[in-house]
């Protein structure tokens, strides 16, 4: 049994939709990041840097693995499954993986700070990290002309590159004109595994398509988190 500690991210969902892919039997536990949870003596005894997600697999004498990429490597090498044994195979999966680790995450995940959540609207920044967005998704896209999925067949790098890039609307980066990531973009989320994972533990808000005013509600809660967190004050 595995417990998995998440939130209704694209970090976190990448997890759970490993985790429902694969069948793996697991126990949810979703922390509250606006109260910090994250940050608890508890929880960084599991994940010494106080993010989402984090495993602790009880039927390895409770190892615990931190990092989304890190954990969806160890499922794949713990089950044999979505990426390849082969060192060439192997080796594709994980340069589309550490794509998204190193650059459509960090980028993104900027651009939402910028665009949404950061009280000053600096515009050169968010002109930035969604040009950088909108950069690497064109790289996806070029990827996608001939190939079903980035690596091989459908592997943990489509996984977690397309946790993020499904949020696209909510970083303010258009796929317009990328039609094969469109295309990639609509046959994931067809998934029945994907829809589970997705629920692991549901959005409060739906990313791509809510209200001003439920936006304007998880923009305010996610601001009070970068301010009272490490990320403006130390
Ligand atoms: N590189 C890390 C990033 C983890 C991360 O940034 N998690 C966010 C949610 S997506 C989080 O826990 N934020 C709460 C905080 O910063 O305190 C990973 O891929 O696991």
């Amino acid at each position: 049994m595995i417990d998995l500690y998440s939130a209704a991210t694209p970090n976190g969902h990448k997890v759970s939709i490993a985790l429902e892919e694969l069948g793996l039997p697991y126990t949810l536990h979703a922390l509250e990041l606006n109260q910090n949870q994250q940050k608890e003596d508890w929880f960084l005894a599991i994940n010494p840097n106080g993010r989402i997600p984090a495993i602790v697999d009880r039927a390895e004498d409770n190892f615990a693995v931190f990092e989304s990429g890190a954990i969806l490597v160890y499922l794949a090498e713990k089950t044999g499954r979505l990426m390849p044994a082969d060192v060439k195979g192997r080796s594709q999966v994980m340069q589309w993986l550490m794509f998204q680790m190193g650059g459509i995450g960090p980028m993104m995940g900027q651009a939402n700070v910028f665009y949404r959540y950061f009280p000053e609207k600096i515009q050169p920044a968010i002109d930035r990290y969604q040009g950088e967005s909108r950069r690497l998704f064109k790289v996806l896209d070029g990827r996608l002309r001939d190939h079903e999925f980035l690596a091989g067949d459908y592997s943990i790098a489509d996984i977690a590159n397309w946790a993020w890039v499904r949020t696209h609307k909510w970083s303010g980066v258009s796929v317009e004109d990328l039609p094969h990531l469109q295309r990639w973009i609509d046959a994931i989320r067809a998934r029945p595994a994907v829809e589970k994972g997705l629920q692991m533990p549901p959005s409060p808000r739906e990313l791509n398509s809510s209200s001003e005013e439920e936006a304007a509600k998880f923009s305010a809660a996610a601001r009070t988190m970068l301010e009272t967190g490490q990320s403006r004050n130390t």
